[in-house]
């Protein structure tokens, strides 16, 4: 077609507006409503006030690659479940809503929703809220589709608060994606601000 012949450069979608529902493609990260290139977002601009409370995404988490970890939506779009869970807003730690996971499992990013950078190192945090004396909560991060290229689990003892899990995981090159886990013991454990950054 007739804009073939005049496409500007590299990367003819950077600088065009995006969110949490418009994702960037060619592996362009969406910053402050813009699509840009993973490497020019964390220096340079000196912008990126705002602290990243916007849409879906997870507070205090300025470079949030997970879309949807504040579960803001009211619903699940970006995540899956090995077993039931929702979005509920009774139960939250910030926001309007958080995830409510009500069978033993695994809560996992839909494929698509966290967009890694290749070859860089990843670091991770969620908060969870369980009941006292249920087992250990884990947060994990893996390559998409691979049931062992996975980080150690990091796990804590839900004590009826919430509760703040961290972990870290090197992306490879020359994959498609990155998923994060949160491995849930047991019924009604809460999960809300799951945050994923390259690692500072
Ligand atoms: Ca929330």
């Amino acid at each position: 077609m007739l804009l073939a012949a005049c496409i500007p450069g590299r990367h003819p979608v950077e600088g065009k507006p995006c969110d949490r529902d418009h994702a960037c493609p060619d592996g362009l990260l969406c910053r402050n409503l813009v699509c840009v290139e993973p490497g020019n977002f964390d220096g340079g601009s000196g912008g990126g006030s705002g602290g990243g409370a916007g849409g879906g995404s997870a507070q205090a988490c300025p470079n949030n690659l997970l879309r949807g970890g504040g579960f803001e939506d009211g619903h699940l779009v970006n995540f899956n479940w090995m077993g039931p869970f929702t979005a509920q807003g009774a139960t939250v730690r910030t926001g309007a809503f958080a995830a409510r996971i009500t069978s033993a499992g695994s809560l996992i990013s839909q494929f698509g929703a966290l967009q890694p950078v290749a070859g860089m190192e990843h670091c991770a945090e969620a908060w969870v809220r369980g009941t006292a004396g249920s087992g250990a909560i884990g947060l994990q991060l893996g390559r998409q589709f691979s049931t062992v290229d996975l980080s150690a689990e990091t796990t804590v003892t839900p004590d009826g608060t919430w509760q703040k899990l961290t972990n870290r995981f090197a992306y490879p090159s020359g994959h498609v994606g990155m998923t994060v886990h949160v491995n849930a013991p047991a019924a009604d454990v809460f999960v809300d601000d799951v945050c994923v950054q390259v690692c500072p």
